[in-house]
């Protein structure tokens, strides 16, 4: 496995990185899944902070200070929804992870922690999820000093594995 990249089973929300990516909407007003638990863990003062961001176009992502999270800052990248593969949602969720990182590069950001962006109720298929999250990331630390350091957080065992396989 890359030494930049690491893989991990369990709750992004814990970890004490530099960065969290929230698997967010194009209002970035919270909403359920890993965007509800980042909103319930960091508290009341990231609505506030969101609100004055104007939203965020799908495929792309804005980052925001990580308040009660041990996590210092969130960037919020908006999936896409899944409708069956023809309307570009591969590039979507593609651009989606680039965007994520080129912010974290721009902000010094030495460690990052990504959950499995659009594989919850936006539906996109776990494996090509993962494998678009794994390549994109590997070609940006190719050419970049920042983020130091990647780690991929499953949620459960079956996702764990996705990700193995791909990395190994
Ligand atoms: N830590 C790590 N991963 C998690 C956690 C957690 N605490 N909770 C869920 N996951 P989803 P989406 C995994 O549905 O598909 C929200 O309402 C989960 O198992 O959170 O991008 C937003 O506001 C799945 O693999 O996000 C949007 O409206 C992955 O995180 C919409 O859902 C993403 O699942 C975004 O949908």
């Amino acid at each position: 496995m890359d030494k930049r990249i690491e893989l991990i089973k369990g709750d992004i929300t814990t970890l004490a990185v530099d960065a969290i990516v929230n698997a967010a909407n194009t209002r970035l007003l919270g909403g359920g899944g890993v965007d509800g638990a980042i909103h319930a863990a960091a508290g009341p003062d990231l609505l506030q902070e969101c609100r004055n961001l104007n939203g965020c176009e799908t495929g792309k992502a804005k980052i925001t200070r990580g308040y009660q999270l041990k996590a210092k800052h969130i960037i919020h990248a908006v999936g896409p929804i899944w409708y069956g593969g023809h309307r570009d949602e591969t590039e979507m969720l593609a651009s989606c992870y680039k965007s994520s990182l080129e912010i974290a590069r721009d902000n010094k950001i030495k460690t990052l922690a990504f959950p499995g962006i659009s594989t919850g109720v936006y539906g996109f298929p776990k494996d090509l999820a993962a494998f678009i999250a794994v390549n994109e990331t590997k070609r940006f630390l190719q050419k970049n000093k920042y983020p130091e350091k990647v780690t991929f957080v499953a949620f459960s065992d079956e996702h764990f594995e996705t990700y193995s396989k791909l990395l190994d």
